[in-house]
């Protein structure tokens, strides 16, 4: 699993972004986001760095 800190996901119209971001890599994979926590799990067979990019291309950050 992995799981990245997102601090501009403000809302849960941000993590509906996020998640359809991911999915539209893989359409099999699990997306947990939480605007309160801003934390994104994911359930995914995908490269890290594609998830990186899908995050940051939907228009968020991911602080390590
Ligand atoms: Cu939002």
């Amino acid at each position: 699993m992995m799981q990245f800190k997102v601090p501009n996901m403000a809302c849960s119209a941000c993590s509906d972004t996020i998640a359809q971001a991911i999915k539209a890599i893989d359409p099999a994979a699990t997306v947990q986001a939480d605007p309160k926590t801003k934390l994104v799990e994911i359930e995914t067979q995908a490269s890290e760095t594609a998830i990186r990019a899908a995050i940051a291309t939907a228009g968020y950050t991911i602080s390590d």
